[in-house]
């Protein structure tokens, strides 16, 4: 620990996120009993006493210098925004260019999620399940009490009151996020609806349901980076870290691993899923998720816009990551729980996605992108010739000529969902939209085609529990290995994943009118490794597919792994650049890659152990059988 401190190896530079407030600004000075908001910023004052308590008990083992209650409002954004240009947490754009908007340069060691070091704390090892890195609650509480012990000595404590959902759902949860970085206050102010509006709906209440997160930057050093999650408190504690999925804890840890533990308990399901739109040029109007792993085109799906042939169709955005969904009526109906996007800025464009575009066009957190000579951002896929010059993610000189990328792979951009020009006008509404179809796809390079349908809920289960990805650079680790990743929630499943399986399998005993189910693959590559689709918009011509199956209007062949649309079920019109034969190697099935697929899905749920549905094992014998009949 000396010798690493000495060399200086992951000790903080130049930009850091860890300087205080000055002392002009502070709302509160400890001892903490009665939190009163300062006179002129933000004028709430959170009534229930056990978030008080709390409040305090992180300040006594924290030690802040100050304590500053967040109330969401625009002069409070603007001081923020201030303090952290001063202390160089944040850079400003050109106004012109970018206005409003911000770059942040994460520490280079701490540029994406860590799943090695992601915890899920449950009495038992067996309720985090095969698939989690458990570790036991009391002792992990009091490791991280220890690393927490005078940690923001100096520094300044915020609270950030939030919700997740929309204000009226009765899907919608509470969370305080004690943070000592601006950088995670500025960003979930675009993400969560932050302030008053979570004072208020928590009540007075004692007993109300409210999620605790506490986050520390500490000294941003990988072996003291955890990230821990306590489902029966509905607690989550974040150290050493500073990088989005590790720290705005309302996203992966609240909404996702807590939130899905909390679903399966409540009859509920809380999924890594975009929500999209979809209206026919006759006005019906279908809605639909997706999962796909993380940097797996949701976001880009989620914003398509339809090409040219399909004049009259409309995509709209309901969510890019998250769907939270409930049961009304024998149907499944979702909200998106989140208030912004979080997206990977590489490969964004006026070609691949205009939306996204426009959507951060201004007003926009960017985080490890590159930075122009005249304060504009740039990354790799960006529209135009590179710059001559730029500083890359890591603050060094950049030319077109450098071996290293100027933008990080996983470099991100935080928006408010307000900026996207398809928002769907339902995103606000409490009860959700109704889903009509369920998507799962990932990287596959071969065997899945292009698009098929499963059977029936059950079938479709499986087809969840067995997809597979290759990895990426939205978590550490190698990049482009093949993983299995069921329902795109490997990473974010908060409980026993064989428990999950069984609460789908229930889900679709209480549906009466179930969404029908899908896979999809847009990556599929030919021999010499080329894309064989071209993604993006064109991928409308599989949505296309998906809702007129759901209108019930249009064919299939019945093969072995599902419904599989013929060359004359699919809308191809004014398609370019794809050849009948490259079409055909899309949609095909290889029954030599599925002996293996299926053999990987056997391995994959013997990985498990004893904990899959016998269901799904029945599921993989009777797909087996279909290929020798
Ligand atoms: P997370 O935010 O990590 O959950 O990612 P995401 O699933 O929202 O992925 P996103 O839409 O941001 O896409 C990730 C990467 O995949 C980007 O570099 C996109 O350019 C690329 N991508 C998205 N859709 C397609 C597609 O249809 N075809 C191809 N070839 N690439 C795509
Ligand atoms: C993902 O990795 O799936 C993301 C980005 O959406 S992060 O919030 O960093 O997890
Ligand atoms: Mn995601």
């Amino acid at each position: 620990m000396e010798k690493r401190r000495k060399r200086g190896k992951f000790v903080l530079r130049a930009i850091d996120d860890t300087n205080i407030i000055p002392d002009r600004y502070v709302f509160m000075n400890n001892p903490a009993p009665a939190i009163s908001p300062p006179a002129g910023i933000g004028d709430h004052k959170p009534a229930n006493q056990a978030v008080l308590d709390w409040v305090h008990e992180v300040e006594q083992l924290t030690q802040p210098e100050n304590i500053f209650w967040c109330d969401g409002s625009e002069r409070e954004n603007d001081f923020l925004i201030a303090e952290s240009l001063k202390q160089n947490v944040l850079i400003r754009l050109n106004e012109k260019k970018a206005p409003r908007s911000y770059l942040h340069r994460s520490n280079p060691n701490d540029v994406a999620r860590v799943e090695q070091f992601t915890f899920i704390c449950t009495p038992t090892k067996a309720e985090a399940g095969p698939t989690n890195n458990w570790s036991e609650p009391a002792e992990t509480y009091s490791k991280l009490q220890g690393l927490l012990k005078g940690a923001m000595r100096g520094r300044t404590m915020f609270v950030v009151p939030y919700i997740m959902g929309p204000p009226d759902s009765p899907l919608t949860k509470i969370g305080f996020e004690i943070t000592d970085s601006k950088y995670v206050v500025l960003s979930m102010r675009i993400m969560t609806r932050m302030g008053e509006i979570a004072v208020k709906r928590l009540g007075h209440d004692p007993k109300a349901e409210w999620n605790r997160g506490v986050h520390s930057l500490l000294d941003v050093n990988p072996e003291r980076r955890f990230i821990c999650h306590f489902p029966q408190d509905n607690a989550i504690i974040s150290v050493g870290s500073g990088y989005g999925g590790n720290v705005l804890l309302s996203k992966k840890c609240l909404a996702l691993r807590i939130g899905s533990y909390l679903a399966r308990k409540q009859g509920w399901l809380a999924e890594h899923m975009l929500i999209l739109g979809v209206e026919s040029p006759a006005g019906k109007k279908h809605y639909v998720a997706a999962a796909f792993p993380s940097a797996c085109g949701k976001t880009n799906f989620a914003m398509l816009i339809p090409p040219k042939h399909f004049a009259g169709w409309k995509v709209t955005t309901v969510g890019d990551d998250i769907a939270w969904m409930q049961i009304r009526d024998g149907r499944l109906w979702a909200v998106n729980p989140e208030n912004g996007y979080f997206g990977v800025v590489p490969g964004t464009s006026c070609k691949s996605n205009p939306n996204a575009m426009k959507s951060i066009e201004r007003d926009t957190l960017y985080t490890n992108v590159a930075l122009t000579d005249d304060s504009d951002v740039w990354w790799e896929g960006k529209d135009g010739a590179p710059p001559k010059h730029a500083i890359d993610w890591r603050g060094n000189d950049w030319t077109p000529d450098s071996k290293e990328k100027a933008a990080h792979p996983n470099s991100r951009f935080a928006t408010p969902m307000r900026n996207n020009p398809v928002l769907d006008p339902q995103v606000e509404d409490g009860n959700g939209v109704p889903i009509s179809a369920i998507i799962f796809g990932g990287r596959r390079s071969g065997t899945m085609p292009l698009v098929f349908q499963a059977f029936d809920w059950e079938h479709g289960t499986y087809i969840g529990a067995t997809m597979a990805s290759e990895t990426t650079a939205a978590a550490t680790g190698a990049v482009g290995q093949v993983r299995r990743d069921p329902m795109a929630m490997l990473p974010f499943c908060g409980y026993n994943i064989g428990d999950y399986f069984r609460h789908w399998l229930e889900t679709g005993k209480r549906l009466t009118k179930p969404p029908l189910i899908f896979h999809v693959n847009w990556f599929r590559k030919s021999a010499d490794g080329k894309f064989l689709w071209p993604g993006f918009g064109d991928n409308m011509r599989v949505l296309g597919w998906i809702i007129d199956r759901c209108e019930g209007r249009v064919g299939a062949n019945e093969s072995a792994i599902g419904h599989i649309p013929r060359l004359q079920d699919l809308d191809l019109g004014e398609l370019r650049g794809v050849t009948p034969n490259q079409m055909r190697e899309l949609l095909n099935v290889n029954a030599e890659e599925w002996q293996k697929e299926i053999s990987d899905h056997a391995k994959f749920f013997e990985s498990l152990g004893s904990v899959v549905p016998k269901e799904l094992d029945k599921q993989r014998e009777n797909l087996a059988a279909r290929f020798k009949s």
